[in-house]
């Protein structure tokens, strides 16, 4: 019994280190089944920064949760792509982008800030 005891034990602990020490949220995403989900949440999506490569169609699915007006839109300037994000609803941009660069999407404040990395590997 005491053994099993023990053994909880650890793996609470080992489970503490990873949560504390060793768990990095992940601020980038690359896309690989061609859909990104982009959490839209406390003034910053996330991931913010989404690699895709040229000529590749990609689905990027944002989630709004957050409520005020600030969240209400998303924006990719240079790609004249402007979209309304439902509250709790996913909303899906899908996009292709031929030209390698860096493209930024923001609402319509541009408090909300992302970057898509058009780029080959
Ligand atoms: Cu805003």
């Amino acid at each position: 019994m005491s053994i099993l005891v023990n053994l909880i034990g650890l793996a609470l602990i080992a489970a503490i280190v990873w949560w504390f020490w060793l768990y990095q949220p992940k601020a980038s995403a690359q896309s690989k089944s061609g859909a990104v989900a982009i959490t839209v949440d406390d003034g910053v999506y996330s991931p913010s920064r989404v690699s895709v490569k040229p000529n590749e169609p990609v689905v990027l699915r944002f989630l709004r949760k957050d409520p005020s007006p600030c969240a209400a839109m998303v924006i990719f300037d240079d790609l004249d792509i402007s979209e309304e994000l439902p509250v709790g609803k996913p909303k899906e941009i899908s996009l292709k982008v031929d030209k390698p660069g860096t493209y930024a999407f923001t609402c319509q404040m541009k408090m909300y800030r992302g970057e898509l990395v058009v780029e080959n590997e």
